[in-house]
């Protein structure tokens, strides 16, 4: 008998955006009475600092969420998006989910590809700050810094993010053929299916807006609504 994946993208939690909190809760629950793997695509919250032992104010109900899930024995693996690619160690430690470090996560044997898939956007003056911000730097500094400096520099940070806050970004024309698998994006804030010649690409929504996960089970996938 084989389980299902359940995958859901874009959350945005934090001060100020409490109200996915619930749906969220309602997500875990679902998924746990699905015996699913639950995979969090990217954008979990809407910025995250890294430092010891310290989680930021408005992201701690989603942190006892994940860990009261985990340790019910749901398998939670998180992606970083664009907006909380800090998320490291305590973040791990406080929650007991699997955070992957890569851009992308492979399930070989049921032929996808999960990823935030802020790496394909369009747009040159993007791709050179999220380098940027991806280089080690911020990171380094997000650690050694004291808390109202990283704070300070993460929501400059995340104002100059091109875009701004929550809209939907036009969808890539380029992706990496996906040659045979199925590749599941988030960060573009759409439902949208494209069949291509050889794959299928998936756009998940902000769940923050549209309560939906997609369901995945053996070849089929649906997204299915998570009670508000
Ligand atoms: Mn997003």
């Amino acid at each position: 008998m084989s389980f299902p994946i359940f995958i859901a993208s874009d959350f945005h939690f934090g001060t100020g955006h409490e109200d996915v909190l619930q749906p969220f809760l309602n997500l875990l629950k679902m998924a746990k009475e699905w015996n699913a793997k639950l995979f969090l695509n990217g954008d979990l919250f809407n910025f995250w600092i890294e430092k010891k032992n310290y989680i930021p104010e408005g992201c701690r109900r989603f942190v006892e969420g994940l860990k009261k899930a985990t340790e019910d024995g749901l398998p939670i693996f998180v992606l970083k998006g664009n907006r909380d690619f800090l998320l490291g160690e305590t973040f791990k430690k406080e929650t007991g989910v699997t955070l992957i470090d890569d851009d992308v996560y492979v399930i070989h044997e049921k032929k996808l590809i999960i990823t935030h898939g802020d790496q394909f956007f369009d747009d040159v003056g993007y791709q050179r700050y999220r380098k940027f911000i991806r280089s080690g730097v911020i990171c380094w500094l997000s650690r050694i810094a004291p808390k109202w400096v990283s704070l300070y520099v993460a929501k400059r940070l995340r104002n100059s993010s091109k875009g701004g806050n929550f809209k939907s970004y036009p969808l890539p024309k380029n992706i990496d053929d996906p040659n045979d698998f199925t590749m599941i994006l988030g960060h573009y804030h759409q439902e949208v299916i494209r069949k291509t010649k050889r794959s299928v690409i998936i756009f998940c929504p902000a769940f923050d807006e549209v309560a939906k996960v997609l369901k995945i089970d053996d070849d089929n996938y649906e997204f299915i609504e998570v009670p508000q």
